[in-house]
């Protein structure tokens, strides 16, 4: 199976119905009094963490998701119908990014967790909501609101209590494979692992601890030498790394050169990982005759890191019981999640910024800015006149005109308010 970890994705949301113009039909009555139903909202987009994936492949397949629109408003004051959610399943440690910006929006941990990445656009009210005192029957109604429509990136780091780490062939899945039910492929040469796997470790109480295999490391990872080094994002939010040493190479090589390539290695990718608790392991002991001489190459790396070292062979599985409770110590010491997203607010994905106005000049032009005035002019159908004198009603009370009159305004001028272009109007003319 191909894995998957990095998409782009876009998403969709439902728009609004629009708000329906409508009278009640009653005998001898040209216009029986105003009957025009509300639009229904549109569906949310949702993303949700399921357990049953594991990968973001499905998304290389369908990358474009819109969830329903609002039906319009009916007569006799029917609502429309609201249009259909869509939740999209993710798999657990999946997280969001807002394209355009780079953004973290989510994090998606644990199976249930949900986001919603673009809120439904709101039904527009049908013309029976805007009677008053003065006007009996409204000839409009509101457009529903559009939809959002935004493009994310998604990225799946996997959630790990341990991280395995070393060179090709140092014999990280073989350990896995010896400790968990994991079975991945195992073989002499190196990047035989070409994509994560995880394999849950019992302790004798039963308590599982989860270990994340991934593939070898090599000197110049960085600059995207063997598999390059992306594939540490999946041990970014382990909580301890076991850096596996194959000692059995001591003819060519030096077990010591190689810990420290590694070292350089994740220093390279982040500070932040190469900080990470970490207990180092010397692997195939079984490969060393004299007990001698192992004693020396433990020694040699712990006069290195000052720590202490532990030697293990998966085949013969010698010291594995003894490496196995130094790990469960080593996380009984540590917090419990290692959370390394900040995840900021996501501003996009509802239409309900609030936001007061502003009056902003762009050369000759004056442009009105505000969440507020953005809404109040996206529901408004401004090719109805009497839509538009209501709106404009609406800017002379909010002190809209004011502000653009301190600012220089003509009458007649052309301003920009909700990105649509008005006339500007002294505060005193009639509306
Ligand atoms: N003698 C001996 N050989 C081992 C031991 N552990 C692993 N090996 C052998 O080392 C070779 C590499 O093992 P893998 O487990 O595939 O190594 P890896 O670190 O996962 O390698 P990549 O996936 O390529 O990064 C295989 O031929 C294993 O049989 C051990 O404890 N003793
Ligand atoms: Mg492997």
């Amino acid at each position: 199976m191909q894995f998957v970890d990095h998409v782009r994705i876009t998403v969709e949301s439902g728009a609004g119905g629009d708000g329906m113009v409508a009278w009640r039909r009653e005998k001898f009555v040209a216009y029986g009094g105003p009957a025009g139903g509300d639009g229904g909202d549109g569906g949310n987009v949702i993303l949700e963490a399921v357990t049953d994936l594991n990968t973001l492949l499905d998304f290389k397949y369908k990358s474009h998701f819109k969830a329903g629109d609002g039906e319009r408003g009916r007569s006799k004051n029917q609502h429309g119908k609201r249009g259909e959610e869509l939740t999209i399943q993710v798999p657990c440690g999946t997280v969001v990014y807002d394209a355009e910006t780079g953004k973290a929006i989510a994090d998606l941990i644990n199976p249930g967790d949900k986001a919603i990445v673009a809120g439904a656009g709101r039904g527009g009210r049908g013309n029976s909501r805007f009677v008053t005192a003065t006007r009996q029957a409204p000839q409009f109604a509101e457009p529903g609101e559009p939809g959002i429509k935004r493009e994310l990136i998604l990225e799946l780091k996997l959630i790990a209590d341990v991280g395995l780490i070393g060179l090709p062939n140092a014999g990280k899945s073989t350990l896995i494979s010896v400790i968990s039910a994991a079975k991945p492929k195992i073989a002499d040469y190196p990047f035989t692992t070409l994509t994560p796997n995880l394999g849950v470790v019992r302790k004798s109480d039963g308590d599982g601890i989860v270990m994340a295999d991934i593939p070898g490391l090599i000197e110049g990872a960085s600059e995207g030498i063997g598999l390059g080094h992306d594939f540490l994002r999946h041990i970014e939010r382990t909580r301890l790394l076991l850096h596996l040493v194959d000692i059995a190479v001591t003819e060519e090589k030096d077990p010591l050169e190689d810990y420290k390539i590694i070292q350089a290695e994740l220093k390279k990718y982040s500070d932040k990982l190469a900080n990470k608790p970490q207990v180092v392991v010397l692997t195939k002991a079984d490969a060393i005759g004299d007990p001698e001489s192992l004693d020396a190459i433990r020694n040699r790396f712990e006069a290195e890191i000052h720590d202490q070292v532990l030697v293990i062979s998966a085949v013969s599985r010698q010291g594995l019981e003894e490496m196995l409770n130094a790990v469960f110590r080593r996380l009984a010491d540590l917090p419990q999640s290692e959370d390394i997203i900040e995840v900021e607010s996501d501003t996009k994905a509802f239409l309900n910024d609030d936001s007061d106005f502003e009056v902003h000049r762009a050369g000759k032009v004056l442009h009105v800015l505000g969440g507020k005035l953005d809404r109040l002019v996206r529901v408004t159908d401004l090719r109805n006149g009497a839509a538009t004198r209501r709106l404009v009603n609406i800017f002379k009370a909010m002190g809209v005109f004011d502000e653009l009159g301190k600012a220089g305004a003509k009458p007649g001028q052309t301003v920009v308010i909700g990105g649509q272009e008005f006339e500007y109007q002294p505060p005193d003319a009639p509306a």
